[in-house]
């Protein structure tokens, strides 16, 4: 026979009600494709780092050294934006034109910037640029002390797109062939992210003011339109292998073209699979 307990010690008084489990978050597809473009994507998660010249040796924008900086998950462009990809939407007045898959040049920041606006009302997605700290988290392997976009800390001729002739020959270059021209996106080997061309080819603009140094929120944020210069990185065709380092910074002014000069998209996460 079972006997049921008390009625008192079936109710527990106030118990507490549990919570309710938490939403796990929905896992981000590692790779994104543009359905309009084409354009490929893949996801870099977010972390904290040290950004700047940890090696040594590089100009004095770059630090301070120790500065440790943090993003958020994002997708950044597998490549350059190709003269295909620009095509779609702006006219091409690059100055290599020899194949769609070619990076677009000759792009002022705010022609890349006309260039998003545009896409965005075409696929609904707000794309934008990388901020500083974003391409060099990317080009660093989320952040890893590497010195170059590709994830190495030598570079030569058959891993990136850039000047490798004797005169400018450092202890962590090789020296080869030294082409003097854009290459098709994608001629060398990626980064571990999945990344091609960080280092070379075309340098590439970011979405953030240039300043002479690093406060720890502008190479986190994009311009708001006051500052002179824009930030581009990675170096190109025509760089010496030092300026192709990831914590190598440039800046150029934002209605000016240069045919060494390209763009790569970002994407923020809740932008896939709306
Ligand atoms: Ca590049």
């Amino acid at each position: 026979m079972v006997i049921p307990p008390p009625e008192s010690a079936a109710i527990v008084p106030d118990a507490p009600t549990p919570a309710p489990a938490p939403e796990a978050a929905p896992s981000l597809s590692s790779t994104y494709r543009d359905p309009y473009t084409g354009m490929e994507f893949v996801l870099v998660k977010g972390g904290c780092f040290k950004m700047g010249d940890t090696f040594g040796g590089g100009d004095s924008s770059e630090g301070p050294r120790d500065q440790e900086t943090c993003v958020g998950d994002y997708y950044l462009g597998k490549y350059e934006v190709t003269q295909g990809e620009w095509s779609k939407l702006m006219a091409n007045e690059s100055k290599f034109q020899k194949g769609d898959r070619y990076p677009v040049e000759n792009v002022s920041w705010h022609q890349a910037q006309e260039y998003i606006d545009k896409l965005k009302k075409e696929t609904g997605k707000q794309y934008r640029m990388p901020t500083e700290a974003e391409w060099e988290y990317a080009a660093r392997e989320r952040g890893k002390q590497v010195r170059f976009g590709t994830g190495k800390d030598t570079i030569g001729p058959g891993e990136a797109n850039f000047c490798a002739s004797l005169d400018y020959k450092k202890s962590y270059s090789r020296v080869g062939e030294y082409r003097a021209r854009t290459m098709e996106v994608g001629s060398f080997a990626p980064n571990a992210l999945g990344l091609y061309d960080m280092s070379g080819n075309v340098s590439e603009w970011t979405c953030s003011d240039w300043w002479s140094f690093y406060d720890g929120s502008l190479e986190t944020s994009c311009s708001a339109g006051s500052g002179l210069f824009r930030v581009n990185r990675g170096g190109c065709y025509l760089s010496a292998p030092g300026d192709l380092r990831a914590a190598r910074r440039s800046g150029c002014g934002p209605g000016n073209r240069f045919d060494v000069l390209g763009f790569r998209l970002a994407l923020p996460p809740d932008q896939v699979g709306k």
